[in-house]
């Protein structure tokens, strides 16, 4: 997958500052006179070039890392976040709700509609769907047997009319043979492009008429990347025109402009739903920002830094709702569960552990006490989920026939849950000691809670 061509500079700039001897403000600086040049080399909007690097500059030099964060990496998680930002955020929703589906493919001239067509057949397919081709472009005469191929190549079921002229009835009797005669539950409608750039006005007027009388369920909007920034005006007037329509970028492979095409897209508000770099019809994938971002950054040597801010996150959550048991001295099997699902949600305790200084409701353990509380922390979060409310809030009721029930409802024994009130017990009374010193929230860590 060559989805970076025009960004790949950036992974470099990314290692050498994470590796930069001189000052961090200086280091910043040059960064960001980098990362300016290569964005507007891959086409991105200068205006949304300088805003982009402003921001990251600005909360570069304003935040504070958090304890335990290098600066430096504290840098680069800005930079992440707002890149996952300017890319678009969360990924879009791929799954299809309601059958039979059917799928409208619009796009200028050449832009990879009929390929993108087989894509999207072939994704389908394997997930589990079963989709029919329709080709709609009675304008070209070649455009027939190319989608014929494709779906042959791919064991798509096919339909199309040489002889006839209008695409509405073509895609409507399409539709009708393919669900009947194949039992297709995804249609999928290529069109014909006919207009070169800049003439988005007519391309979507034909669009607006042809949907209005085929009445898919999605519209999708291919749209080539070698187009870069100019992709802005013609997603702006697709996504006004329909607001549920989602954005296709080909041919990220062939040009240095696809991150220029993307930033802009996403400018817009619309949503991309694929990205395709390549001629095969493998080369298709869900756009998924962060993921994006990561490769475009360096994931592999990203991911444990990444991880750790996500430790780091979810431990200052815990340390808040510690502060709030200390200061009100109670504590229920509700925060138990609590910080059981965080740390279950981390991972491997021991890498948890590892990267977090002195993780505050963690004692340290040995590799064997860690083993065990992995296997633990699954039963016991089982075992709370199996009891009332009100054993939940007052677990002191919990009495012997409570237990068995419990038990049965976990699928764990009497003293699995013996063993986790226990737990209870030494947490409520290590949070009472805390409240008399209260401020010392690290001891925490450091008494060394036996589980
Ligand atoms: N490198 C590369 N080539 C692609 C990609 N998608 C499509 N193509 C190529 O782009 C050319 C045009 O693709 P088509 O799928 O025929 O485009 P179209 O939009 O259907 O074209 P018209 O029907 O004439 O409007 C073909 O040579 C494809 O192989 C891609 O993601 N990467
Ligand atoms: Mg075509």
């Amino acid at each position: 997958m060559n989805l970076m061509k025009g960004l790949e500079a950036v992974k470099t700039l990314v290692t050498s500052f994470l590796k930069g001897s001189e000052s961090y403000e200086k280091s910043v600086d040059d960064f960001i006179r980098e990362l300016q040049k290569i964005l507007i080399k891959a086409d991105l909007n200068v205006k949304v070039v300088f805003e982009f690097t402003k921001k990251i500059r600005d909360e570069a030099l304003k935040s504070e890392p958090p304890p335990g964060v290098l600066r430096r990496e504290w840098f680069i998680k800005i930079v992440y976040d707002k890149f996952v930002e300017l890319f678009g955020g969360e990924e879009a929703q791929t799954t299809i709700g309601k059958l039979p589906y059917t799928i409208m493919l619009v796009g200028i001239q050449g832009s990879g509609k009929t390929t993108t067509a087989g894509k999207l057949a072939l994704y389908y397919k394997r997930l589990g769907y079963r989709p029919g081709l329709i080709t709609t472009d009675t304008y070209r005469p070649a455009a027939y047997e190319q989608l014929l191929q494709i779906g042959d190549s791919i064991g798509i079921p096919f339909y199309g009319d040489k002889t006839a002229s209008n695409p509405v009835i073509i895609a409507k009797e399409g539709s009708v043979k393919l669900i009947n005669n194949f039992k297709c539950n995804v249609i999928i409608v290529d069109t014909a492009g006919r207009h070169g750039y800049g003439s988005e006005e007519k391309l979507l007027e034909e669009m607006r008429e042809l949907s209005k009388a085929i009445a898919p369920d999605e519209v999708l909007l291919v749209i080539d990347s070698y187009i870069g920034q100019k992709a802005y005006d013609l997603a702006r007037k697709f996504h006004e025109y329909t607001p549920i329509g989602s954005i296709i970028i080909t041919k990220l492979d062939g040009t240095a402009k696809g991150g220029g095409a993307i930033s802009a897209v996403v400018a817009t508000g619309a949503r991309i739903k694929f990205v395709c770099d390549g001629e095969k019809l493998e080369d298709i994938e869900v756009f998924n920002p962060k993921k994006f971002v990561g490769k475009l950054l360096g994931l592999g040597d990203l991911e444990s830094l990444l991880k750790k801010f996500e430790a780091l996150e979810e431990s200052r959550e815990v340390e808040k709702r510690i502060e709030k048991m200390v200061t009100t001295g109670k504590i229920s099997l509700r925060d138990v569960y609590l910080q059981l699902q965080s740390l279950r949600k981390l991972g491997p305790l021991r890498k948890v552990l590892e990267m977090i200084p002195g993780f505050p409701l963690m004692p340290v353990l040995s590799d064997e006490q860690i083993k065990l509380s992995e296997g633990k922390i699954k039963k016991w979060i089982n075992i709370i989920e199996s009891m009332t409310y009100e054993e939940l809030d007052n677990p002191s009721i919990i009495d012997r026939r409570r237990m068995r029930r419990i038990a049965m409802g976990s699928g764990t024994s009497v003293s699995d849950v013996e063993e986790l009130i226990r737990y209870y017990e030494q947490l409520k009374h290590l949070i009472k000691g805390l409240r008399r010193k209260k401020g010392l929230l690290s001891k925490l860590g450091a008494e060394g809670l036996k589980i």
